[in-house]
């Protein structure tokens, strides 16, 4: 299905048929700039390199929104959402994502109950995405989905091109696969958890349920899960509290069952994970080579092939 593609301006259709719907659309005409691709990746870079608090996660770096200045305005659309009224924010707002071509996001939907506003600021990249009322089986309390290339029989899908100057909106929970093309891609995200609670759906109710039971666990939570829970959508317990508000006792105690009844499904999780290892590693290699470097000096892997 083509996803609807609207002008940026268009500010009201927005919010009223996408953003409160919590329904994805390509937002077009948002930010030009004239830079190269290496100079953009040489500015990001050198300050990111100098910025003390902008932290590289697996796949990505979270910056605070001033590292852009000067690179890429916020559209006025994500500035006004932006508010802390109505929405939890993190401090390190926005994620940057360096990938050569060839590089393939897998199968996946944003923890935190993340709303991401996602801007290609240079090359192209071909995305896939998935309605969460028709879900993927993830591993057991992860985001990530069970096989590589899932069968997207019955399910409400979405395939598109993001092109320089394209804003997708990406509602909380949809499911998404993404191919990176051409020499190089930057694409940068704002992310927020809106205060108010998802549209319902099959997924909404499982990152509900999960967040209800590993708040319970806390003390006995390995530690990457409690850090996960702390600093949910940046604030921890306000935002917890807000998700899992409607989630009854035999409902929480419930999902616990239905996770662990995934266990064997990690049998046949191998590939999706080697897949998500070989991302992590190549990311790894290129975002080293760009460090503090310009681009053009970097040594990046193109790999052709896009076969993991
Ligand atoms: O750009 C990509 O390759 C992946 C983006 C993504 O997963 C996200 O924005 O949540
Ligand atoms: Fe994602």
């Amino acid at each position: 299905m083509m996803i609807p593609r609207i002008a940026a301006t268009d500010q009201e259709r927005f919010l009223e048929e996408f953003y409160h719907a919590e329904q994805p659309v390509v937002l077009t005409g948002t930010v030009q700039t004239v830079a190269t691709v290496d100079e953009v990746c040489e500015k990001l870079n050198a300050r990111i390199v100098e910025d003390k608090t902008a932290s590289q996660r697996l796949l990505w770096y979270d910056v605070r929104r001033d590292l852009l200045d000067q690179i890429c305005s916020t559209p006025e659309v994500v500035d006004d959402l932006m508010d802390p009224e109505q929405a939890f924010l993190r401090e390190n707002c926005v994620r940057i994502w360096f990938n050569p071509g060839g590089h393939i996001t897998p199968w996946h939907y944003d923890g935190h109950s993340l709303h991401v506003f996602n801007l290609q600021l240079k090359g192209l990249k071909r995305w896939t995405i998935v309605a969460p009322e028709t879900p993927f089986a993830c591993t057991p309390f992860s985001h990530t989905v069970v096989t590589k290339m899932p069968s997207l029989r019955g399910k409400r899908v979405l395939e598109f091109d993001l092109d320089e100057g394209d804003m997708l909106f990406l509602p909380r929970y949809w499911y998404h696969y993404v191919e990176s093309h051409g020499e190089m891609n930057i694409n940068v995200n704002w992310v927020l958890m809106p205060k108010v609670h998802a549209v319902p759906s099959l997924t909404a109710v499982r990152e509900a349920e999960m967040m209800w039971l590993k708040a319970r666990l806390d003390p006995m939570l390995p530690a990457g899960a409690k850090k996960t829970l702390h600093s949910y959508a940046g604030v921890g317990k306000p935002a917890v509290d807000k998700l899992t508000e409607n989630v009854t006792t035999a409902a929480g105690l419930a999902r616990l069952g239905k996770e662990l009844a995934r266990v064997p499904l990690w049998s046949i999780a191998l590939p999706a994970h080697l897949m998500k290892l070989r991302a992590l590693l190549q990311t790894k290699r290129l975002l080293r080579s760009l460090r503090g470097k310009p681009a053009s000096n970097a040594t990046i892997e193109t790999p052709r092939v896009v076969n993991y």
